[in-house]
């Protein structure tokens, strides 16, 4: 049921300034755009129903690994990590169709949306057939992850990946790598394609995405950022130094850290993300800190890998930023990520409330506030806050939900974030437009047959 935007609505508790406040009313505008916010409850507007906060950008996830969420949490005869999970995963993506990518996409859409994100930041490096070859149109993939998405109604920045080795130091690709390899000029038309098909879609970004130090040689990588650059200053996003084993492979190769070798000879700035950046020493968490890039935290994904704890109290304790990514989606809840990033602190430090600690103030609203401002800058798109100018992107809460009862004000958020797992979200709009009434998405049903036909064929 797309029903279409109210023009006026009014909520008795609406998120502003980083933290909740009193009723208000939004008007949105015909082009999807919150074009005013009045304090009071408007007599023309339709009320909400409920509590109104902006909807969370996820900023980084591989939507085809969704659906091997469960099936690699077993160990083999040598034990298991990171790397051989990773073998799991490139088995696993030697049968997906373009069609299983696309209705993959959408059921994590639907999921997504339904527990209060409203943006995907979708890093996307399956390029080609099983075989290694491009199809007939090299964006053939990036297109069902776009058809998926608008399928769900989930706005996307689109993150297309440059591919190119195995390792540090020019190794060529292995054969599970082939399906993510293109040439730097192909990458350049797969672009363009992109830009032209999508350009005029208010609920479709670009980024680009050098997928890491590891499979993208230095001079690949000077020519996607000066590509970046030209084509008016796109996101920039990267995986780096997420495992020890790469920190350590780096420093084999250059003599330098992978957040370092960043530092040094790209320079990073407000327009870069860094994905994981779980290894850092004290200087280079203090210099990315203060590059102005967003750190891309994935914290369910970064437990299930055995990936590491990224430095996040020394890195907030020097003004950095940070938003969240669902990446291989085992987990697929903006709640879930953030109250990871708190209780790992908790466990390592054996205190509590530590993300914020200024006396009475909300750690829900803390981590929500840094989540929002991150993810918005790290996807280029006008939102992150309910504000005129911004996209009406939001997530309605239910206040006579168990676990927002009798929760005034930021109570509400840090119920909500520590023990929302039954989810409060009863509505979502995106872009101006329902897409979740009353918990449900109107093609729910049928997008999850599409995702039972893909399953039937990748895992049959
Ligand atoms: C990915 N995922 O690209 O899907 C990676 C694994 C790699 C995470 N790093 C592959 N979580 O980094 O080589
Ligand atoms: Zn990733």
């Amino acid at each position: 049921m797309t029903v279409s935007a109210s023009h006026l609505l009014s909520t008795p508790a609406l998120w502003r300034d980083g933290a909740m406040a009193g009723p208000a009313t939004v008007a949105i505008d015909a082009t999807g755009t919150i074009s005013a916010i009045t304090p009071g409850l408007h007599p023309d507007a339709t009320p909400a129903g409920g509590l109104v906060v902006p909807g969370m950008a996820n900023l980084h996830s591989h939507a085809f690994q969704r659906a091997m969420a469960g099936l690699a949490e077993r160990a083999g005869p040598e034990g298991d990590s990171f790397w051989s999970w990773r073998e799991v995963m490139y088995r696993f993506l030697a049968r997906l169709r373009p069609e299983d990518v696309q209705a993959i996409t959408a059921q994590l859409g639907v999921e997504l949306l339904r527990n209060g994100y409203t943006t995907l930041g979708e890093f996307h490096y399956l390029h080609c057939d099983p075989s290694g070859h491009c199809y007939a149109d090299p964006a053939e993939l990036a297109h069902r992850v776009v058809a998926g998405a608008q399928q769900a109604g989930i706005a996307l920045t689109l993150l297309p990946v440059l591919y190119q080795t195995a390792q540090f130091g020019g190794v060529p690709p292995t054969e599970g790598q082939r399906r993510f390899i293109l040439s730097t000029d192909t990458f350049a038309r797969v672009v363009e394609e992109l830009i032209t098909t999508y350009h005029q879609n208010p609920n479709i970004a670009l980024g680009l995405a050098p997928h890491s130090l590891r499979a993208v040689p230095p001079a690949a990588l000077a020519e996607v950022v000066a590509l970046a650059h030209q084509l008016g200053n796109l996101p920039l996003h990267i995986h780096a130094a997420e495992q020890p084993k790469e920190v350590a492979d780096c420093i084999a190769w250059s003599g330098e850290r992978p957040v370092e070798w960043l530092l040094n000879h790209i320079g990073l700035s407000e327009r870069w993300c860094l994905i994981h950046a779980t290894h850092m020493t004290a200087a280079e968490t203090q210099r990315l800190a203060t590059s102005g890039a967003v750190a891309g935290l994935c914290p369910t994904t970064e437990a299930n890998l055995g990936d590491g704890l990224f430095p996040l109290l020394p890195y907030l304790a020097a003004g950095g930023r940070f938003g969240i990514g669902s990446d291989s989606n085992v987990g697929t809840s903006p709640v879930e990520e953030l109250r990871w990033l708190e209780y790992t602190r908790r466990l390592e430090q054996q205190g509590r409330n530590l993300v914020e600690t200024t006396p009475g103030a909300s750690t829900g609203a803390a981590l929500f506030r840094q989540a929002l401002a991150g993810g918005a800058q790290a996807l280029g798109r006008p939102i992150g806050a309910l504000e005129p100018g911004l996209r009406a992107d939001l997530v309605v809460l239910d206040p006579d939900h168990p676990a927002l009862t009798h929760r005034p004000g930021n109570l509400a958020i840090d119920s909500w974030v520590f023990s929302g797992s039954a989810t409060p979200v009863r509505h979502v709009m995106v872009g101006g437009r329902w897409v979740i009434r009353d918990g449900r998405h109107a093609d729910e049903e049928t997008i999850a047959a599409g995702f039972r036909r893909a399953l039937d064929h990748v895992t049959g």
